[in-house]
């Protein structure tokens, strides 16, 4: 099992409570569907991603990127069980969609980046150790029915 400092969990936490899980979730899943357009595949159906500006203005990208910031905010309600909170997850993302899990780990990434940029000084080098870790279990969690 993952072990977590009481330093990361507060620097998580502090951090996540000033997320605006629109903002920040919409920049997230928009940067992954441009610098990675293979992803785009998975979201045909969400209606026009021809060029960078038309995913960023795209209302569903808009709800998605929410709906996949929440669930972040489930896995850091729930540190000590990250698995078992995103097993009916990875159902659906392993037997269902078929997703690449390589896809996961690029998409906390991106996160992490667009944190980086929105936070500025605040996220300090601890803060950006702990989303790390938060991204490769939130991966690994969403990765596990393909194991
Ligand atoms: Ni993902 C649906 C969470 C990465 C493709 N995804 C969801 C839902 C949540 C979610 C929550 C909604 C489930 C439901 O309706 O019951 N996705 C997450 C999280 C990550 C992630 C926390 C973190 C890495 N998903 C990805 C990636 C892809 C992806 C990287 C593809 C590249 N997800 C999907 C697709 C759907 C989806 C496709 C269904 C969308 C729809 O509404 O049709």
């Amino acid at each position: 099992m993952v072990h977590w400092t009481a330093e990361e969990k507060q620097a998580i936490i502090t951090l996540w409570a000033k997320v605006d899980m629109a903002e920040i979730g919409l920049a997230t899943l928009a940067k992954t569907l441009v610098v990675y357009p293979w992803t785009q595949r998975f979201f045909a159906h969400f209606g026009n991603l021809s060029s960078a500006s038309a995913i960023c203005g795209n209302p569903q990208v808009k709800a998605h990127g929410k709906k996949v910031l929440t669930s972040f905010g489930e896995a850091i309600k729930h540190l000590d069980n990250v698995k078992e909170t995103f097993a009916k997850l990875s159902e659906l993302h392993c037997d269902k969609l078929h997703v690449d899990p390589e896809n996961f780990k690029r998409l906390g990434n991106i996160l992490i980046i667009v944190l980086a940029g929105h936070f500025g000084k605040e996220f300090t080098p601890c803060c950006h150790a702990a989303f790390q870790k938060l991204v490769n279990v939130v991966a690994h969690a969403l990765s596990l029915r393909y194991h």
